[in-house]
């Protein structure tokens, strides 16, 4: 199978590019290297070394795949010729900017949603015109439902409305709708109208398109990264680290583990690699024509208080001393909450989770603890200052 990875550069892109490539897919990656560029910008780094962009470049080609230097959102273009000459029979969209914290600084706001629907444009364009059997998967997310007080379907669900408004008849009637978006976060809005553009593009074009309503991915390895010139970034600074990557670094360098507000906040979370699996899966079960199919990919659902004390506890079994602090919430969101998750379509195709949290934890901190010192260097980024309101200020210890 071909397959053009959008985004290749990026913590999930390169990943799935040894995945791939390691299998067997003949895979023509793509990015523009801005994922380098807004780390940087923001004052981090990658905890993990990652090679440069030429060594990538050649990385790549060793194992079989190539990588090139384009930009999705500003050339489509360039990518309709790359559709044209590569002929793909998938197209995983990655490259779209993955921070909802980055979305809510002034002035950024709109930055993350051209860039975001701009990308998805150019490549539905490509495919209608150059590809049209190609099955495009496009990474959205589980934060485009928000945290409903109702269990979440996979996209879509029965909905049945009663009427019973005095002084008029009763009646009831049921459709299948899509199931309400409740973005918290600019970032979460792109994604949502990334939906919408794709559930459009399949009715009225015809393309085959998966949706990933993807939880928040954690973990620094998979198989394939058997040399640190392959390893995948991590981010760990309040913009682009998510939850339990940036619980690990934190405990390796003694930093108090930052849980915001009181910790009921409870998402869908999954390991890196599971992450790969699911996409395998995905792709070798493509949507239909004309068909839009949403796939909710979590491994299980948890709250930050309760990852901030497994990551506690297996630091604290390799001898670091970790600590819990509950921090002021930076965000707007719901602190305690009902959360229920509907992900059957995944484990249906064959999906089985490799690891438990805390494995997968103690393996990233024993890894992690090798980049001690790059973590410590950028130990300035690990208080978030952003706050949903727009002001800049460190959020105290509560
Ligand atoms: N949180 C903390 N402490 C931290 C960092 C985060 O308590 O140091 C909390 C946040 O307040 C939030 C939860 O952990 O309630 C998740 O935050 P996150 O930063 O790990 O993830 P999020 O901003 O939601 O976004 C991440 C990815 C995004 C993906 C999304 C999936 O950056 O690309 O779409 O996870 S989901 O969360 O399901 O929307």
């Amino acid at each position: 199978m071909r397959v053009l990875i959008a985004g290749a550069d990026g913590y999930l892109g390169w990943s799935l590019l040894l995945h791939l490539a390691a299998r067997g897919y003949r895979v023509m990656g793509i990015d523009n290297g801005s994922r380098r560029e807004r780390v940087r910008k923001v004052g981090s780094d990658s905890a993990t070394p990652i090679a440069s962009w030429e060594d990538r470049t050649k990385l790549a080609l060793a194992h079989g795949a190539d990588l090139l230097r384009a930009d999705v959102a500003t050339d489509p273009a360039l990518i309709a010729s790359d559709v044209d000459r590569f002929r793909p029979d998938a197209i995983v969209q990655f490259a779209e900017i993955p921070s909802a914290p980055y979305s809510m600084i002034p002035g950024r706001e709109w930055e993350v949603q051209q860039n975001n629907l701009a990308s998805t444009w150019s490549i539905m364009n490509a495919i209608r015109k150059h590809a049209p059997r190609c099955h495009l998967v496009k990474l959205g997310t589980m934060g485009e439902y928000g945290t409903p007080n109702l269990p979440i379907p996979e996209g879509y669900a029965e909905m049945l409305v009663v009427n019973r408004r005095v002084g008029s008849a009763d009646w009831s009637q049921t459709d299948t709708v899509p199931f309400p978006r409740q973005p918290g976060s600019f970032y979460h809005a792109s994604k949502v109208h990334g939906t919408i553009n794709l559930a459009l593009a399949a009715k009225t074009w015809g393309l085959a398109c998966t949706d990933i309503q993807q939880g928040v991915v954690f973990g620094c390895e998979t198989p394939e990264m058997n040399e640190p010139d392959l390893l995948t970034r991590l981010d760990f600074d309040e913009y682009f680290g998510t939850a339990i990557n940036r619980f690990c670094c934190q405990s390796v360098i003694g930093h108090p583990i930052t849980v915001y507000g009181k910790g009921g906040q409870t998402r869908g979370f999954l390991p890196l690699a599971d992450s790969m699996q699911c996409i395998q899966l995905i792709l070798e079960n493509p949507a239909g024509a004309g068909e839009h199919r949403v796939i909710n990919q979590i491994e299980a659902t948890y709250s930050v208080r309760e990852l901030a004390r497994i990551v506690r506890r297996e630091a604290r079994n390799l001898g670091m001393p970790a600590e819990v602090a509950h921090i002021d919430n930076p965000r707007q969101e719901a602190e305690e909450h009902f959360y229920q998750v509907e992900a059957e379509k995944l484990r249906a195709m064959g999906y089985i989770p490799s690891t438990t949290v805390a494995d997968e934890v103690r393996r990233m901190l024993i890894t992690l603890a090798k980049y001690r010192d790059r973590i410590e260097k950028f130990r300035h980024v690990l208080v978030p200052q952003q706050h949903w309101s727009g002001e800049k200020i460190p959020c105290a210890t509560t």
